[in-house]
């Protein structure tokens, strides 16, 4: 499994997978979400309804992930997951590391080989930016063997500079 960085909107990006960093409701809302969905049109939102009807009537909770189609984006589905909300007063991490987890599990479940996340939870739910990535990075590389043979390569996305240098240095502390 390869872990690769790049700069951009994750919309447009061709693998097999986009992650969504979504909210438990998963009818959408701003950031990655908002983006997402505008760039993938209708199919995306009546699938995450359809979840919603039949799996998680609740909503989905925070730290697992689902899968729908990429609608009209290049990739073939997006993987939608909702982090935590940063609290200084509680460890939140193991959610956020979950959802990669999870997602990575929902890839290799459908066969994706390629996937891209972005930074879960370090926009609008406020997590800083270089502990969002570290626990990233780790739950990432640190996923079971099994994920790791199924998966080829791991893009982490950065919509801007700062987060593109937060996830080098991530990479660069795993391998400290
Ligand atoms: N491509 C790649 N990364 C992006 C893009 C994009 N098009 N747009 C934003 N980012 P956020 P969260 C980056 O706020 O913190 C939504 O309302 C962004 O710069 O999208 O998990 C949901 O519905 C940041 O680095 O997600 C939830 O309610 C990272 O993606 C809530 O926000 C995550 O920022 C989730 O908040």
């Amino acid at each position: 499994m390869k872990v690769e960085v790049q700069l951009g909107d994750i919309t447009s990006i061709s693998v097999d997978a986009i992650v969504n960093a979504a909210n438990p409701g998963l009818l959408g809302g701003g950031g990655v979400d908002g983006a997402i969905h505008r760039a993938g049109g209708p199919k995306i939102l009546e699938e995450c309804q359809r979840i919603r009807e039949h799996r998680y009537p609740e909503g989905l909770p925070r730290g697992l992930a689902v899968t729908t189609t990429a609608g009209d984006l290049p990739a073939t589905w997006v993987i939608h997951t909702a982090g935590p909300i940063f609290s200084r007063g509680e460890d939140r991490s193991a959610i956020l590391a979950s959802c990669y987890r999870e997602s990575l599990k929902e890839a290799g479940r459908v066969g994706a080989r390629t996937i891209a996340f972005p930074a879960i939870s370090a926009g609008v739910y406020g997590w800083p930016v270089e502990d969002a990535t570290d626990i990233a990075v780790q739950a990432v590389l640190h996923s079971p063997p099994d994920v790791q043979e199924k998966i080829q390569k791991v893009i982490l996305v950065a919509f801007s500079p700062e987060v593109e240098n937060a996830w080098k240095q991530a990479l660069k502390n795993s391998k400290s």
